[in-house]
């Protein structure tokens, strides 16, 4: 085995340059835990932002796909397979959406949720063809393909990348009466975080999804949530928009979808809208393959058996009171819902960054973003006393 260094050097040679990761060589993940190749433990306080809900190299999630791996893997949709059909059932089943369609990043899925609000809009709605609009969050994070920076807010994500996509309007996000304001006759639909990750884990007032609900209905335009990283219990319900008694006419889910596995995501609604699509209209080499199938199919059951959605909510209401009470010159606020965490340290703290490099030396992995935000966000399956030993390191180095 090559050392640390050895590893980081080769990477920075033979790689692109477009992250600046913290210097730890994971080789190996169990549960909450992972671990680097001088054999050092470390809390997973990331879970690869939210797809490992169910913790790292889940036993269960690991069996089936390992069976299903040997069995077979790929048809493509022009085969049906075994597993698929499955899986369609146990989703709806879980989420109360009708129907499903399957992709594989998170970005496919949201570019599928744009098309099929398109193609809402001008053959249910009426909307000339081609004047479709959909409006959008300030902060928002979506994606990086070349549609969804094209209605980023981010200078990093978008600068240099254009031409861009129209059809997207910006408006500040947790301003209900602002996006109302920005629907025309054109508006297919409102695409929205029901927390901006990415932003900072910034969540909206109390009743915004609830009246962008409300919103939407009354002006007939579809409310699409991406629920890519807030979906499959991270906040403490298995949807975010649950918090508000909120029902979408589309969600995007990914991330968890494999408890980290396998690059698995969804769009999910019910028949009048995700029926709309016919054969030809879109679709994916690897999106609802068998072995995709059978390791979502595994990824769901271990959230509902081992009720990692209560999990979040208790263990979550928890960790955020701790944090709270830390007693630090450098916090600003801390905020959350669930086990998605955000630790806002003020300006003179001098960024996030090197807070997570401290955290990451006492054995604990966290993720700056927007430079003065730390994200905790542990697997689901964490328990109180891995909290409390977290805490401990997190102390110390809020403190320091
Ligand atoms: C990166 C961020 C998190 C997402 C929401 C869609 C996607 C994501 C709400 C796209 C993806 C990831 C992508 C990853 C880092 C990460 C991230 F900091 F960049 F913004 F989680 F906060 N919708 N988020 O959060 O899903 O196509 O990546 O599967 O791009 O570096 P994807």
């Amino acid at each position: 085995m090559l050392t640390t260094k050895e590893y980081i050097e080769i990477e920075e040679q033979y790689g692109a340059h477009n992250y600046h990761p913290l210097d730890v060589v994971i080789t190996r993940g169990e549960g909450v835990w992972v671990y680097d190749v001088e054999g050092k433990r470390y809390l997973d306080c990331l879970s690869a932002y939210s797809a490992l809900n169910q913790g790292h190299v889940h036993p269960k999630i690991l069996k089936a796909m390992i069976e299903q791996a040997g069995r077979v893997t790929l048809t493509s949709r022009a085969f049906r397979n075994d597993q698929l059909p499955l899986f369609y059932k146990e989703l709806a089943e879980m989420t109360g959406y009708g129907m499903s369609l399957p992709m594989n990043s998170g970005a496919e899925a949201v570019e599928t949720a744009i098309k099929l609000a398109r193609k809402w809009a001008y053959q249910v709605k009426g909307i000339p063809r081609y004047q479709a609009e959909i409006i959008v969050a300030e902060g928002n994070f979506h994606g990086r393909t070349t549609t969804i920076i094209s209605f980023s807010t981010e200078p990093a994500y978008r600068d240099d990348f254009g031409p861009f996509t129209p059809g997207f309007v910006a408006v500040p996000y947790g301003d209900a009466l602002a996006l109302e304001r920005a629907i025309t006759p054109n508006t297919a639909a409102v695409l929205i975080e029901p927390i901006q990750g990415e932003g900072g884990v910034i969540i909206p007032p109390e009743g915004y999804l609830k009246k962008v609900r409300e919103i939407c209905t009354r002006h007939q335009v579809l409310m699409i949530a991406d629920e890519i990283q807030t979906g499959l219990g991270r906040t403490g319900k298995l949807l975010a928009c649950q918090h508000e008694n909120v029902r979408p006419d589309l969600v995007i889910l990914g991330k968890a979808l494999s408890g980290g596995f396998y690059p698995i995501s969804a769009v999910i609604a019910d028949e009048p809208i995700l029926g709309l699509f016919q054969p030809g209209d879109h679709g994916s080499t690897f999106g609802g393959n068998p072995l995709a199938a059978a390791i979502g199919r595994a990824a769901l059951s271990v959230i509902r058996e081992e009720k990692l959605v209560e999990n979040a909510a208790v263990q979550g209401e928890y960790f955020l009171e701790q944090l709270s009470e830390i007693p630090s010159r450098y916090v600003k606020e801390v905020r959350g819902k669930g086990l998605l965490i955000g630790v806002e340290l003020k300006p003179e703290a001098g960024g996030a960054r090197r807070f997570c490099e401290a955290l990451k030396d006492h054995g604990v992995l966290a993720k700056e973003t927007h430079q003065h935000v730390i994200r905790f966000a542990p697997p689901l399956i964490i328990d109180r006393s891995t909290i409390d030993w977290a805490l401990d390191h997190i102390r110390t180095v809020l403190t320091m």
